[in-house]
This record gives structure tokens, C-alpha cells and sequence, in this order.
């Protein structure tokens, strides 16, 4: 009987391996990333899942012609390592023998092999399967696993548990028209705009609990920052003593995931030239205050007194970071009035909400706040939001079974990661964007 046991063999070599095997032979699977001829020899770029290496191509010494070396051609090539000090890695790279495992029948139409892709946002994307074999494009989806495994490493040490909640849904948790409806075998459903009501849900079982999955919003406008499909970061925690300990908890998810990069994606952070931010502190302001700071500092006029225009985010940033150096700002206290109906008034003044957002090199990477937990508060509050109560029975049961006062925020995954690569838009930190215009590829 045929049986498999399990056994992997090695076809994965990283810069520390070939440092070990010196004066030595060695196979690699790769990719060829670029053939630079020079006079009598040749350097031949052999890129792996992450790293490039450069190799030295002499006819005399190799099996096969450079003419047959073409670019984007699999191959396992076996490679001498020599000793060479005054190489980057310490070594230089012998192309010995090469084995065509495929080859591409048609040429990149975009120069995918210098340092930057040069080309339009549009023909980048619309060529998404091979700009991402860039050095650089694709050290930014590398980076951005580094930051989802960051923060799960620091929410799995501080007990939070991992869900995946339904994406199809009876309902919308985060009102307003951006809701994508469906079909479903002849009823109405959505699809997630977020894992709010679940995550809620979950604190009743777990008390800490996190998700990182899609979630979906009927944007009709294109703007730099917004997407129909993006990564929430969404977590929820029980037993809070106020939406403080939310903030806390995301300043100290910050510090960690910035540490856990340094420490693990150095090889990413040079390619991408990323100045990490420091978080020791981050500034908290109430979000009027924040509004008549930058009326006062600006001379600009208030015009909407509910939510901050775009250029507001922005002006805001670029006070805190002249006045107290941080890149982050927490803005607290949103109107009652433009905050979903989950959200819990303060008791001092119910207009506004024991909610913030955190801005981020001028955008706004995450809003978080504490919940409404009592089951005839959340009714009330569904009734002078002018909501069906009966709709949102499955949701309501949680809080009639009982529910510790709670709390817990969502963070744009491709919006955090843009704003540290200092990226213009949100779509060069989306893997296959979606948004008005596109769903290909
Ligand atoms: P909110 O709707 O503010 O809150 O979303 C949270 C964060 O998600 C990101 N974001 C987006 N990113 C890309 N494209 C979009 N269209 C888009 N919309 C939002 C932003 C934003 O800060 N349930 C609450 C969170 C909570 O209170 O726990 C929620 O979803 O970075």
C-alpha cells in the first residue's frame, strides 16, 4: 500500500544556509529574476520565496549557455559558495549546473527585475501576478504578515482567544448604505461589514477574543484610502474599567508589533526602507478639542461638527508630531450622533461616546470604544436611533443572558501598513484590491 510519512524534503535555502556551506555545493529551486551580462561571464539573479542571490555565470564552468537562462524560467540550480569578505553575505555565489524546470512562454510586459516597479498604480495592479515578483512589491505583503504575526503573537500572550466569525450575515452591524446584499436561496443577507456583533458575542464565552479576516463595505467612492474588501484586526475584551484600557491595549500592541518587525523582518524593513515609528507614549485628545485646535491653529472653519474631513486628520497629526514628536494620536469622545448604536454614551454627557479613533501619520487606522452591555440600555439606545428592536433579537439574547462591561476596536490592516511605507494609497498595501472599478485580478 502507497503511504506518505510526513517527510519534507529541503527546497527551501535562506542567506544563513548558504553561510554555513562554504566551499561547498548546494541545490536551490528558484526563479530567474534577472541575467546581467558583463564581458566573458555573466551574473545570474536567482530569486527564492524571500530573498534574491546573486550568482556567477561562466560559461566554462556551467552546464548550460546563458542564452538559455531566461528570465522568470524555474530552475534548480546547484551554486558553489565561496568565501568572498568583501561580498554583502560574505560569500560569492558559483552557478554550476542548472536544471530548466519551466519556462515562460511570453516576456513580463512590465520590467518587473530593477529596484522600483516604474509604472502607473492601474498597470500595477492589473498586472498583479508578476509586479509582485518585484524585490520590493513583494516585501510589502512580506512585511504585513510580520505585522499580523506580531499582533497575534502579543494577543495570544495577553489570553485572547482567535475566532472566525460568519462573513454572510442577517444584518449589518455597522449601519449606514455601504452594505453589500445578497441572495440568499430567496432571503436577504449581507455580507460582513465587520465581526462586531460576533466578537461581542464571543466575549460572553472567552471574555478576550480577536479576529483578522475580510470584511466588505459598498463604498461607491474612490478615494486613496478606501476599499470594498479590506483585513479588519478587530479584538474584544471583558471586564474593562473603562474604554481606556481599549487604548491601553493598542498602545502596547504597537510598541510590540514594531519590536517583533525589527526583530524578524529585518530583511523586508531595509528593502522597504521603513523608519519605524516610536510609540512610548501616545497623545489623547477629546474629539472638539481636537476640532477647535485645529480651527485655532489653522484659522480654518468648522465645518462639520460630527466627523473630521480628511484634511483635518491630517492637520491634526502634524500638531501632535511638532508638539510632542509621536506619529500616533488618540481622538476620543466622538458625537453620540455619528457613532454606531453599540456604542456606549458617556455618563457625564450623552451626547458624546466613549469611543476613539487613532490617527496615524494623518489617517485614521482604527475606532474602538466601549459597548453598550445592558440589555434595556441597548434597547433604548436602538429606539432613539430610530432602529427595529426585533431585527436584532439574535443580538440582544447576549445581552439579556448577561454580559461584562466590554470593549474593543478595529484596525484597517492595509491602511496601518500603508501609512508606515508612507504609501499615497491604501490599494499599494492591498494584495488584489477591490474596490469600485476593480475585480480583476
Ligand atoms: P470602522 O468602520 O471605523 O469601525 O472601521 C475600523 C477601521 O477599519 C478601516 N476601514 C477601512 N479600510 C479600508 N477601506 C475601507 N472602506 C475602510 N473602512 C474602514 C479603518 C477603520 O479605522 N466595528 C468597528 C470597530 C470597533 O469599534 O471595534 C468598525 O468596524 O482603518
Amino acid at each position: 500500500m502507497k503511504q506518505v510519512n510526513g517527510e519534507i524534503g529541503r527546497k527551501v535555502v535562506t542567506a544563513a544556509d548558504l553561510k554555513e556551506k562554504l566551499e561547498e555545493e548546494i541545490e536551490l529551486y528558484a526563479s530567474i529574476y534577472k541575467v546581467r551580462k558583463m564581458k566573458g561571464f555573466a551574473f545570474v539573479l536567482l530569486r527564492t520565496g524571500r530573498e534574491v542571490f546573486q550568482c556567477l555565470y561562466e560559461e566554462a564552468f556551467c552546464n548550460v549557455k546563458l542564452e538559455e537562462l531566461v528570465e522568470e524560467s524555474c530552475v534548480k540550480a546547484r551554486v558553489f559558495v565561496k568565501p568572498e569578505e568583501r561580498s554583502k553575505l560574505g560569500i560569492d555565489l558559483m552557478l554550476r549546473h542548472v536544471e530548466i524546470l519551466s519556462s515562460p512562454t511570453e516576456g513580463s510586459p512590465i520590467v518587473i527585475n530593477q529596484k522600483r516597479v516604474d509604472t502607473s498604480l492601474q498597470n500595477l495592479l492589473d498586472f498583479r501576478m508578476v509586479t509582485l515578483r518585484n524585490e520590493r512589491e513583494r516585501s510589502i505583503f512580506k512585511l504585513q504578515e510580520g505585522i499580523v504575526f506580531g499582533i497575534r503573537e502579543f494577543l495570544s500572550n495577553e489570553h485572547f482567544t482567535e475566532i472566525r466569525s460568519p462573513k454572510i450575515v442577517y444584518q449589518g452591524a455597522e449601519g449606514g448604505a455601504n452594505i453589500f446584499k445578497l441572495d440568499y436561496f430567496g432571503r436577504d443577507a449581507y455580507l460582513a461589514q465587520s465581526p462586531q456583533f460576533y466578537k461581542q458575542m464571543m466575549v460572553g464565552v472567552f471574555h478576550r477574543v480577536f479576529e483578522i479576516g475580510p470584511v466588505f463595505r459598498a463604498e461607491k467612492h474612490d478615494t486613496s484610502r478606501h476599499l470594498n474588501e479590506y483585513t479588519s484586526v478587530d479584538f474584544e475584551m471583558g471586564f474593562i474599567e473603562s474604554f481606556e484600557d481599549i487604548m491601553q491595549m493598542e498602545c502596547a500592541l504597537l510598541r510590540f508589533v514594531f519590536k517583533f518587525l525589527q526583530e524578524n523582518y529585518q530583511n523586508e524593513l531595509e528593502i522597504l526602507q521603513v523608519k519605524l515609528p516610536k510609540v512610548n507614549e501616545i497623545p489623547v485628545i477629546k474629539f472638539m478639542k481636537a476640532k477647535e485646535l485645529i480651527r485655532d491653529t489653522y484659522q480654518r472653519e468648522i465645518t462639520d461638527l460630527l466627523d473630521f474631513e480628511p484634511e483635518e486628520e491630517k492637520l491634526l497629526s502634524e500638531i501632535f508630531l511638532k508638539d510632542t514628536g509621536s506619529e500616533f494620536v488618540f481622538v476620543t469622545h466622538y458625537p453620540s450622533m455619528k457613532r454606531p448604536f453599540y456604542t456606549m454614551d458617556s455618563s457625564e454627557n450623552s451626547q458624546e461616546t466613549l469611543s476613539f479613533d487613532l490617527i496615524f501619520r494623518g489617517i485614521e487606522i482604527t475606532t474602538g470604544g466601549q459597548r453598550i452591555h445592558q440589555y434595556e440600555k441597548q434597547v433604548d439606545k436602538l429606539i432613539q436611533k430610530g432602529m427595529n428592536v426585533e431585527e436584532f433579537a439574535s443580538y440582544l439574547a447576549m445581552h439579556k443572558f448577561g454580559m461584562p462591561p466590554h470593549g474593543g476596536l478595529g484596525l484597517g490592516l492595509e491602511r496601518f501598513t500603508s501609512r508606515l511605507l508612507n504609501q499615497d494609497n491604501v490599494r499599494y498595501s492591498t494584495l488584489f484590491p477591490r474596490d469600485l472599478n476593480r475585480l480583476t485580478p
